[in-house]
């Protein structure tokens, strides 16, 4: 039996999230929290890890301060081991510029793949929520022959503007006949006109194709470096290009609930809706798969706490995940997901919202349908989601579904 082949991973993590405003006016999309206690990139790097990965670099670019300190405290390994996970800021080793496109990120940093030398590169992105064992994929990559394979999975074709869609042979469908970025109309599956199959943004490559491919866009003057609209349609050019079928992924512990979940939380409406995927009695999605875990930053907190308020009133928490070291007091919680260290008073309500860390909601304050980012303070009685004027007036973002999203140290008044 010959060996297994020798894999780096490569964590796409320099992305603006602009559409995720203003929850990453100064945090890298990747860095932002999700889930009370989570950042997004922990998927990505849980993946890479329960997949036996232990070479990972994460490319990062944009307001990276706090991802770089969630990586470093979070998910510091073993250099003895040589098994690591390394953040790597855009490196400008060619020429005086930041990464231009995610193929330019791994162009500039072909030195971290020289210096590993692996058989295979797996380059998946960091704002994702699902769970994949990329072991089998790589078995499909191989199996396959194919120097290029994308991750595929059925998406609405109403929202194909999001995704590189993929086309297949007829007489092979694991080998891809066409691939186009992000295109506003195309046709829809022979056996399901309303979808089309998506890029999920993760690829698995020969290495020394990979090295080939981002050198040679690297010297095309018009292109964007970018890997689903420049270097994925290189290979199926030439030919090279496979899809893996996301279905065909079987992780332990998984339900038929969760079995093929993937939710790419760019917008608000997508990030908020993955909250509610969490938080029912059967979750769509399931953080309690030890099986498959989703690791995070082991916080040195306190059990969430909930108690009777100053004058004796008692509170409720119901279908909601209170993290660490929060403490409720005498408060009505429903269908929300509430950070670290959060504080709530007497007779106040909490009801379909986020909450990061460190949030204080007053006594008798009341927030609805809303995403309060880190340090939020609500002063008693004060109201977020429950008046859209003054929402507005206050110049908080609405969503285009109506919620409203008041951004980091922000103090409420009543
Ligand atoms: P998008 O997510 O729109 O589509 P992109 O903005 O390039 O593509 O982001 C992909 C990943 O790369 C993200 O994790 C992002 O943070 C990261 N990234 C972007 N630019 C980077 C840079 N310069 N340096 C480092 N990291 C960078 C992609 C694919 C589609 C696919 C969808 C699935 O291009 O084909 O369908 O993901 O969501």
């Amino acid at each position: 039996m010959s060996a297994p082949p020798k894999v780096f991973g490569i964590i796409l993590a320099g992305g603006e999230g602009k559409r995720l405003m203003p929850l990453t006016a100064d945090r890298a999309k990747p860095a932002v929290p999700f889930g009370g206690q989570y950042r997004l990139i922990d998927f990505a790097i849980s993946n890479l890890i329960n997949s036996s990965l232990r070479q990972i670099v994460v490319l990062t670019q944009y307001k990276s301060h706090s991802l770089d300190r969630h990586i470093s405290t979070t998910w510091r390994m073993s250099p003895m081991l040589n098994s690591y996970v390394a953040s790597v800021p855009a490196q400008q080793r060619l020429g005086k510029r930041w990464f231009s496109g995610s193929a330019d990120a791994i162009l500039q940093s072909l030195n971290l793949i020289g210096d590993e030398k692996p058989d295979i590169v797996i380059v998946i992105g960091a704002d994702h929520v699902y769970r994949m064992d990329f072991q089998q994929m790589l078995e499909a990559h191989i199996a396959s022959g194919a120097r290029a394979t994308v991750a595929g999975i059925r998406q609405p074709r109403s929202i194909s503007h999001q995704f590189g869609v993929i086309d297949v042979e007829r007489d092979d469908p694991t080998r891809i006949r066409e691939f186009i970025e992000k295109p506003p109309n195309p046709t829809g599956l022979p056996d399901s006109p309303d979808e089309v199959l998506a890029s999920m943004g993760n690829y698995i490559f020969d290495t020394d194709a990979l090295i080939e491919a981002v050198t040679s866009d690297g010297e095309v003057p018009t292109s964007n470096h970018d890997m689903g609209g420049d270097i994925i349609p290189y290979f199926v050019d030439r030919g090279e290009a496979g899809v893996y079928d996301f279905k065909r992924n079987e992780v332990p512990g998984s339900n038929d609930r969760d079995r093929d979940y993937w939710r790419d939380v760019g917008t608000i409406e997508s990030y908020f809706d993955a909250h509610q995927d969490l938080i029912s009695t059967l979750p769509i999605f399931n953080l309690y798969n030890s099986d498959w875990p989703i690791h995070s930053q082991a916080l040195n907190s306190p059990p969430a706490k909930f108690v009777r308020d100053r004058v004796g009133r008692i509170g409720n928490a119901i279908d909601s995940i209170v993290s660490l070291g929060s403490v409720l007091s005498g408060t009505h919680l429903e269908r929300s997901v509430v950070g670290p260290w959060t504080l709530a008073g007497g007779g106040a309500t909490i009801t379909d919202s986020v909450l990061f860390d460190n949030v204080r909601v007053g006594v008798g304050a009341r927030v609805h349908k809303a995403i309060l980012d880190k340090n939020v303070v609500l002063d008693d009685g004060a109201t977020v989601g429950v008046d859209r004027e003054l929402d507005l007036s206050r110049g908080f973002t609405i969503s285009d579904t109506g919620i409203t999203i008041v951004g980091k140290n922000v103090h409420v008044t009543r």
